[in-house]
């Protein structure tokens, strides 16, 4: 199944956090493609948090959706990620954006990611490596970043 993978950190060393994080991926799935780091103003959150790094990755996997998401809630870990609060400032966040089309809802998993038609910080990574990408259920992603203010 393809899956669509978004990273973002804004504490520590980011870019190294995301890129360490996007080794680290590779070694649970077979990784096709990866965008460049893009530093973006923290969206939705206090805006006196720093900047993020946001990335994007297409991979193929046949892990069961809350099988790879354990595996990458492992690797948050392993790059030291703790959690007081939601969207709280981080060393890294690892989202699973799209997989294989699935529609899912489970308390700790919803996909696709409720929030990526509206996420700039996602769509235009993920632009980036697939522009006819389609987000399952909102459209072609091309049009959500257009229809972004
Ligand atoms: N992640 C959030 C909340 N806000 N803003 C940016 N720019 N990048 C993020 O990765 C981000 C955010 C919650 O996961
Ligand atoms: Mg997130
Ligand atoms: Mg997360």
């Amino acid at each position: 199944m393809k899956a669509v993978i978004a990273l973002g950190a804004n504490l520590g060393e980011p870019r190294s956090q995301v890129t360490r994080a996007i080794d680290e991926i590779r070694k649970l799935l077979n990784v096709k493609v990866v965008s460049s780091l893009y530093e973006t103003a923290p969206f939705g959150v206090p805006d006196t948090q720093p900047n993020y790094i946001n990335a994007v990755l297409i991979g193929e996997t046949d892990y069961k959706p809350l099988d790879l998401m354990n595996s990458l809630l492992e690797v948050e870990n392993v790059l030291g990620r703790t959690r007081s609060f939601q969207n709280a400032a981080r060393l890294i966040d690892i989202d699973i954006i799209d997989l294989g089309g699935l529609f899912m809802e489970s308390g700790s998993l919803t996909l696709p990611h409720p929030r990526a038609h509206e996420r700039r910080f996602v769509l235009e990574p993920w632009l980036e490596i697939e522009p006819s990408a389609h987000l399952p259920g909102r459209g072609p992603i091309s049009e959500l970043l257009a229809a972004l203010t």
